[in-house]
């Protein structure tokens, strides 16, 4: 019996990467930047229909989604500051599992509540199309989608949990992806059921 879904290239789970230790500090690191560059309600574009998931960012540049478009911009939208530098553990865990020669410039927090979810998506806003992404979980506990190259290729569901680690390199970085649900009371580490994503990424010259 074999199943229509093939995992991708390039995808890696790398189950409780971070002790719960390790996740307080990386939580500790997160809550201080957000007070420099608070968590902003995103908007789509052109409808302004807001996103219920809130971010924000660390690193030279940011992704940020307006009324006007998706793009990465130097400084925060609201606060117009530059992001906050991306902290120590997380350029190390860039260096450890990405098998890339250059730092991230970008990493974007995510931050889910109980009911926020994120439709299906490729992430195409950078220039470095080569590069991977290294993504972090930390807090409740997410069910992710992961699909293929067309949004109505088929699609394997996944846990995500606290200290969970994904590298998406060659293939899987051009799948669909997103977040159908978050679980509530699964981690004592965030209040209220929230969820923390971060991802690192490199965007690369236009
Ligand atoms: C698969 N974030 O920030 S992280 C995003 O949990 C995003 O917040 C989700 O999708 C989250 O764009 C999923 C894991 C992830 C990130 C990028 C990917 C999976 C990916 C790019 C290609 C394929
Ligand atoms: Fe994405």
């Amino acid at each position: 019996m074999t199943s229509k879904f093939e995992f991708p290239d390039g995808f890696r789970l790398l189950p409780e990467y971070f002790s719960r230790a390790a996740q307080e500090k990386l939580l500790e690191n997160v809550r201080h930047g957000v007070g420099i560059a608070p968590l902003y309600r995103a908007v789509m574009p052109r409808t302004g229909q807001p996103l219920s998931v809130r971010g924000s960012n660390f690193g030279p540049l940011g992704w940020i989604s307006e009324k006007a478009g998706y793009r990465y911009s130097p400084s925060h939208p609201v606060t117009n500051k530059p992001w906050p530098v991306l902290p120590d553990i997380l350029l190390e865990l860039w260096n450890a599992v990405s098998g890339w020669p250059e730092p991230p410039e970008a990493c974007l927090i995510n931050y889910y509540d109980a009911k926020a979810r994120l439709g299906l998506h490729v992430d195409a806003d950078e220039n470095a199309k080569h590069a991977p992404i290294v993504s972090v979980s930390l807090g409740a506990t997410a069910l992710y989608r992961l699909g293929g190259h067309a949004r109505d290729n088929p699609t394997r569901s996944l846990r995500l949990s606290s200290g969970d680690v994904v590298v998406l390199g060659g293939d899987a970085r051009r799948c669909y992806h997103g977040i159908d649900r978050i679980y509530p009371d699964t981690s004592t580490l965030l209040p209220k059921s929230g969820r923390i994503n971060l991802t690192m990424r490199v965007v690369g010259r236009a």
